[in-house]
C-alpha cells in the first residue's frame, strides 16, 4: 500500500535534490524554504552550473557527477529527466534511501484539495491550458486554477502557493508519473498513447505502466477520462479503479462526442449538454476539448462557464499558431511538432488541394518521414527542408511534391514567399527536434514568427 510523501517524517534529515534544471531548482528552493538542509547534485560541469543557474544562497551542491554525498541524505527528490536506470538510482535503492518525484514533493506541501492531472503522448499542454482556462472561468470568485507541471512551470513552484479552494491543473509526463510513489488526482485523463520516450523507460511496456500511474492510486470517488479513439488507452482503462469517462465516437456510448459543429457531453445520470468547439484547428483539438469538458464537468464546473472558456480559447503558442501573413501568405507556427506523428496531425488540419508550403527538418529523431507522403500528396504544394535531417527528409519524400533544400529557416521563409501565391499557407511543422540549429522548439518558433513579422512589414 503506497502512501503520500510526508516530509515531516524526514525532519532534521538532509534532503538531496538530483538535477538542477527547472524542477530540481524549484524543489531545492521549496525544501530550503521549509527548513531542510538541501544538498543538490547535478552531472553538468560545476562551471556551467555556476554560469547557468541562479543558485539559492544556502544550497550545498556539487557538479560534474553524483558522488557518494548523495547517499548521506535522508531522502531524495529526483528530476524527471534522469533515467531510473541511472547508476545513482540503483545505488540509492541499494542503500534504502527513498526517492520521490518532484511533483509528489510539491503536492506534499500544497494545500489545494483538487488536483486535475493530464497525461498522454500528445495534447497534454493544450488540454492543460484549456482545462485551466475553463476552471478559471467556472470556479467561484476568489478561487484559482493553477496550471503547472510538465507544461513548464514546475509543480514545486506552483503547488505550495495554492490555497485549499484552488484547483491545480497539472500536466504530468510519463517521467514524472514513473517517479511518483503516490499520485492521486481527483480527475485525470490519458489523452492517447503512441510509442515515445522508449529509451527513457526501457520498453513500450514501461512507458505504458508509467502512464497507468495516473490512475493507480485513485479511489472509487475519483474520475479518469479515456480516449475511445485510441486502442492502447482503451485497453489500459480496463485496469482503472476510479469512475471512468470516455470521449470518442458517439456510437460507442461515450460520455463526450462531436456532433455537428459542437461537442455533446453527459455524465452518468446527468442531462446531456451542448458545447462549442474552441476556435483552434484540427480533429486532435476536438479531442483535447472533449477531455477538458469531461474533466470540468466531473468537478462540478457549470456548463455555461465551460462554454464561455471554450469560445475564447486561443490555443497555445507554437502549436498550429496563426502568426500573421507576409505577401498575402498565411503563416502558421507549429514548431512544437517535433515528431512525424505531430506533423501528420498538423497536415490533417490543412485544407485539401496544394495550398500548403511545408517547412520540414531539424535534428533527426530516427523515424522515417515516409508516413507523411500521402497527406503531402493530398494537401502540400512544396516542401522546404532545413537542418541536419534535410537529406533524410528529401530521400524519404522523393517523388511526392517539389522539394526545396533551404538549409536554414530564413532561406525557407524567403523561398516560400517567392514561390507561394496569395491565399496559400506557409506551415512550419518540422517533424524534427530543434537542437541542431536552435536552443529549443520555442526558440525555433519565435525565430519563425520574427521572420514572418519582418518579411510581412516590408
Ligand atoms: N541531470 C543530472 N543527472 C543525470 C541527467 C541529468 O544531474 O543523470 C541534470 C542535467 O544536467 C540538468 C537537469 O538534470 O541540469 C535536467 O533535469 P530534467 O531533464 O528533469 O529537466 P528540468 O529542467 O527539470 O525540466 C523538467 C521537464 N523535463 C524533462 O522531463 C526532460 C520539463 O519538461 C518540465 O517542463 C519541467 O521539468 C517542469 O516540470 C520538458 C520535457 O521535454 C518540456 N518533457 C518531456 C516531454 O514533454 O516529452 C517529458
Ligand atoms: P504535448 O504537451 O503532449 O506535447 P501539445 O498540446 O503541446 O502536446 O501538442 C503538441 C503537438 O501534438 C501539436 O502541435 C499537435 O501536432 C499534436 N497534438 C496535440 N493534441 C493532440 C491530440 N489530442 N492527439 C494527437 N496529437 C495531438
Amino acid at each position: 500500500m503506497t502512501e503520500p510523501f510526508n516530509p515531516s517524517r524526514f525532519k532534521k534529515q538532509r534532503a538531496c535534490v538530483l538535477g538542477l534544471g527547472k524542477s530540481g531548482l524549484a524543489a531545492a528552493r521549496l525544501l530550503l524554504a521549509k527548513g531542510f538542509t538541501v544538498f543538490a547534485s547535478d552531472t553538468r560541469p560545476a562551471a556551467r552550473i555556476k554560469a547557468e543557474v541562479k543558485l539559492p544562497k544556502n544550497l550545498i551542491w556539487e557538479g560534474s557527477r553524483h558522488s557518494d554525498r548523495v547517499l548521506k541524505c535522508g531522502f531524495v527528490v529526483k528530476s524527471p529527466g534522469i533515467a531510473r536506470s541511472a547508476a545513482i538510482i540503483s545505488r540509492l535503492e541499494a542503500a534504502g534511501i527513498p526517492v520521490f518525484s518532484e511533483v509528489e514533493t510539491a503536492l506534499s506541501f500544497g494545500k489545494a484539495k483538487t488536483l486535475v492531472a493530464i497525461t498522454g503522448t500528445n495534447g497534454k499542454t493544450t488540454t492543460t491550458a484549456l482545462c485551466a482556462a475553463i476552471f478559471a472561468e467556472g470556479l467561484p470568485r476568489g478561487r484559482k486554477a493553477l496550471a503547472c507541471g510538465n507544461i513548464g512551470r514546475p509543480a514545486c513552484e506552483t503547488a505550495p502557493t495554492a490555497k485549499a479552494g484552488d484547483t491545480l491543473v497539472m500536466e504530468v509526463s510519463s517521467y514524472q508519473l514513473e517517479d511518483s510513489r503516490f499520485f492521486k488526482p481527483k480527475a485525470a485523463v490519458i489523452m492517447n498513447i503512441t510509442a515515445d520516450h522508449i529509451e527513457h523507460h526501457g520498453a513500450m511496456s514501461g512507458y505504458i505502466e508509467a502512464k497507468a500511474r495516473i490512475f493507480r492510486d485513485q479511489g472509487p470517488d475519483d474520475w479518469c477520462v479515456f480516449n475511445a479513439f485510441d486502442p492502447l488507452t482503451m485497453k489500459l482503462s480496463r485496469r482503472c479503479p476510479s469512475r471512468k469517462l470516455y470521449f470518442g465516437p458517439k456510437a460507442l456510448g461515450v460520455h463526450a462526442w462531436v456532433e455537428g459543429e459542437g461537442i455533446r457531453a453527459r455524465l452518468p445520470g446527468k442531462a446531456e449538454a451542448a458545447f462549442p468547439l474552441p476556435p483552434i484547428p484540427g480533429e486532435h483539438n476536438q479531442h483535447n476539448a472533449m477531455a477538458a469538458v469531461l474533466l470540468a464537468l466531473c468537478q462540478g464546473i457549470k456548463p455555461a462557464a465551460i462554454r464561455a472558456a471554450l469560445r475564447s480559447f486561443k490555443g497555445v503558442e507554437h502549436r498550429l499558431e496563426e502568426c500573421g501573413s507576409a505577401a498575402g501568405i498565411r503563416c502558421v507556427n507549429d514548431s512544437k511538432a517535433t515528431n512525424v506523428d505531430s506533423t501528420l496531425v498538423a497536415l490533417k488540419s490543412m485544407p485539401l488541394g496544394a495550398k500548403t508550403m511545408l517547412i520540414l527538418g531539424g535534428l533527426h529523431k530516427g523515424s522515417s518521414y515516409a508516413p507523411l507522403k500521402s497527406l503531402i500528396a493530398e494537401r502540400v504544394k512544396c516542401v522546404l527542408t532545413i537542418g541536419s535531417a534535410a537529406a533524410k527528409v528529401e530521400e524519404d519524400l522523393a517523388g511526392t511534391v517539389h522539394l526545396f533544400p533551404c538549409g536554414t529557416l530564413a532561406v525557407a521563409v524567403d523561398t516560400a514567399l517567392k514561390v507561394g501565391e496569395k491565399g496559400e499557407i506557409l506551415l512550419l511543422s518540422p517533424a524534427c527536434a530543434s537542437f541542431d540549429q536552435f536552443k529549443d522548439f520555442e526558440d525555433r518558433g519565435n525565430q519563425f514568427k520574427e521572420l514572418v513579422r519582418q518579411r510581412g512589414a516590408k
